[in-house]
């Protein structure tokens, strides 16, 4: 069987977009961003990848202005065929940012509020360094907002160079 590689999303909203609080955006954008997910590895000639959402999270705003509105936010993990090469990555970036753009995002200084933000936080172990797309997410580890939802979602190895917990459960020796 081909490998397989794990692609993250982190998606983000604090402001309202056309279709609603951050909550109805996010509710919004799933079936819209699994869509174009699925186009696109189609478009690659691969097989429709594996997606698996993280819960929603609550939480203050990190950085940025202050008097913010708190963030909901989420990961998607995207498990699929092909491996990961920097002209696919410019091609996702365009997809997410083409779906910002449809939900209103509108950038007026780093770190601002926003209707939807969509990052990718990793693929692989590609490494980018372009002015469009830095990979993986420069700061997604230090990010209680993506942490969170991430520890919920940890039932694999996600990151290949992420400690791996020893066999056994709990992994300690008697
Ligand atoms: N870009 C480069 N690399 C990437 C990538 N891997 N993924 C470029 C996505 N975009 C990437 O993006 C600016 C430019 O970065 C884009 O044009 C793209 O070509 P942006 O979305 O306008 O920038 P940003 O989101 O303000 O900055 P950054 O560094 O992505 O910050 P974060 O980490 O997204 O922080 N607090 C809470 N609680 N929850 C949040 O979601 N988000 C932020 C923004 C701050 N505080 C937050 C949250
Ligand atoms: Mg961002």
């Amino acid at each position: 069987m081909a490998p397989r590689f794990s692609l993250a999303i982190g998606l983000g909203a604090n402001l309202p977009s056309p279709a609603g609080e951050p909550f109805a955006t996010l509710l919004a954008l799933r079936p819209l961003l699994a869509e174009a997910l699925a186009e696109q590895w189609g478009a690659w000639g691969l097989e429709r990848p594996r997606l698996r959402w993280s819960p929603l999270v609550c939480s203050q705003a990190v950085g940025g202005p202050p008097g913010q509105p708190d963030y909901l936010n989420a990961v998607l993990l995207v498990e699929g065929e092909g491996a990961p090469q920097p002209a696919r990555a410019e091609q996702l970036l365009q997809r997410l940012q083409g779906l910002e753009r449809q939900f209103g995002r509108e950038r007026r200084e780093r770190w601002g509020p926003r209707s939807l933000d969509l990052d990718l936080l990793w693929w692989g172990e590609l490494q980018c360094h372009g002015e469009r797309l830095v990979l993986p997410h420069p700061l997604w580890s230090q990010r209680p907002f993506v942490l969170a939802p991430l520890a919920a979602l940890r039932s694999d190895p996600i990151q290949p160079d992420w400690p791996q917990p020893l066999p056994g459960c709990p992994g300690w020796p008697d």
